[in-house]
């Protein structure tokens, strides 16, 4: 028996990247869900949601595979994880899993993948201890894309295994990915078939959505996030010394690497030293970098700003934009929108709003690459604030996934002094972000719901995040 958990996550920037080979920089959330796993002397897996008390579910381990349409969705997360161990020959048994989640719901944090996430480290540290971080975030991906039909790229799952404490994680998704044997874009791609070239989402697209995991165990009240958070912090001390020796090589490798991509942003990749996908003991995957983001000790705060309002991954427009990406990439004969360095190029794009789309993927991975450097140089965060802005900016629109709502967050927060802020996540709803000092938080946060109260908004849900412990056993 033991407990595991694993956090949600604010992406600092590269947004819609993910999906595009490119390049995005999250943290982790204090707030985790945590699932509690005991081996059966049987074989069935069952799967009980605090936050869905008297619902819990049972598929015996050889029909997880042709169980999935039949379990409820909320299921189909943590089911999805054990289906994946299965479809990779890895040998599970019987399981008792017990959820219970404080990222809150709907609020573009990831929830989902928090869920995913802490159930595959309890099976893998159960029944599979050799398996790598990577192949955990691989597994996690599959279970959204392929069970739970979520079409979401490797952000949120990387984020919620792989981040530590005081940093944000770099990741350079192409070389990272390469480790999977498959890309993410065309694994979903392949298998789903999720958006046609007219960005229609298919029917497994549209039936699923991130409330699924929510309510699986995204819910939470004030207390429970206050719990959630210390148990995290608790183990932060463990992760990071697990991490510890990593941090120092992956620094020194990726200031050899900063220079290669700072040459040449969009086409340029970082080194691979130890091979695709390979994780050596006591370092970071391949394509990824650990990098100091202190808030405190400048004097800053992040604020997160939930406007309440649902997001939903898999109502089809998430699935549009992909196919809009990949017609754009098609378009310019590239593999992926990594491949284009110079905006100008995109000129060649005859649909307007193709263009668009593509333009807000390029600056965003040389937003990416740009505020990266920036503090590995160390420079005061505070110095990355316009580059928030202007990416909340192009994700208004030129991609064209913000809200009313999330405007008035972003603007409310800069008039009030925020140094930047911007929407988070895939979009349509959830949460936006401000970096602001911290003495200047508490206007902030008054101005923003006095601007929501004017407009007819919800109150929003404000609160300050640090950056955050990885997925991790408690007990
Ligand atoms: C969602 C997806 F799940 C991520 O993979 C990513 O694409 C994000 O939207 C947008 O950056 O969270």
């Amino acid at each position: 028996m033991g407990v595991w958990a694993a956090p949600g996550r604010v992406n600092i920037i590269g947004e819609h990247t993910d999906y595009n080979a490119g390049f995005v920089l999250p943290i982790a959330l204090p707030m985790t869900v945590t699932c509690r796993a005991e081996p059966r002397a049987d074989d069935l897996v069952t799967v009980s949601s605090r936050q869905r008390p008297g619902r819990s579910v049972r598929v015996a381990v050889p029909d997880l595979a042709a169980a999935r349409d039949s379990v409820p969705d909320w299921s189909r997360y943590p089911l999805g994880v054990a289906a994946q161990f299965r479809a990779r020959g890895l040998r599970i048994g019987g399981v008792d899993l017990d959820l219970d989640g404080a990222v809150p719901i709907g609020a573009g944090l990831s929830s989902s993948a928090a869920l995913t996430c802490a159930v595959a480290i309890a099976l893998r540290d159960l029944f599979a201890p050799d398996l790598t971080d990577l192949t955990l975030v691989d597994i996690a991906r599959a279970a959204e894309n392929d069970y739970a039909g979520a079409p979401t790229g490797v952000l949120d799952q990387s984020a919620a295994l792989l981040c530590t404490p005081g940093h944000a994680l770099f990741i350079d998704v192409r070389a990272f990915t390469r480790g999977f044997g498959d890309t993410p874009a065309h694994a979903t791609r392949e298998r789903h078939g999720h958006a046609d070239t007219d960005g229609r989402a298919d029917a497994r697209g549209r039936a699923a959505t991130h409330e699924g995991a929510d309510d699986a165990a995204g819910r939470a009240d004030a207390d429970g996030r206050a719990d959630a958070a210390g148990r995290a912090d608790t183990h932060q001390g463990a992760d990071a010394r697990r991490r510890a020796d990593a941090h120092g090589r992956a620094d020194a490798q990726s200031h050899a690497g900063a220079q290669s991509r700072a040459d040449a942003h969009g086409h340029a990749e970082l080194p691979t030293s130890t091979g695709p996908g390979v994780v050596g003991p006591g370092s970071d995957p391949v394509g990824c970098e650990q990098i100091p983001f202190d808030l405190p000790s400048f004097g800053l705060e992040l604020l997160v700003i939930d406007t309440g309002e649902p997001h939903r991954l898999a109502d089809g427009e998430y699935a549009r934009r992909r196919a809009e990406c990949e017609a754009a990439a098609a378009a310019l004969c590239v593999q992926s929108l990594r491949d284009v360095a110079d905006p100008a190029d995109l000129d060649r794009i005859d649909d307007p709003v193709t263009r668009r789309r593509a333009r807000h993927v390029v600056t965003e991975n040389a937003r990416v690459l740009e505020i990266a450097e920036k503090l590995r140089t160390g420079a005061n965060p505070r110095d990355i604030g316009p580059v928030l802005t202007a990416a909340h900016a192009s994700l208004r629109d030129d991609f064209e996934v913000s809200t009313p709502a999330l405007d008035t967050a972003v603007a409310a927060a800069l008039d009030a002094g925020a140094f930047g802020a911007r929407m988070v996540g895939g979009g349509f709803g959830g949460s936006a972000i401000a970096l602001v000092d911290r003495g200047r938080a508490d206007a902030v946060i008054e101005r923003v719901r006095e601007r929501f109260d004017r407009s007819g908004f919800r109150p929003p849900r404000t609160f300050a995040v640090r950056p955050s412990a990885g997925a991790h056993r408690l007990a």
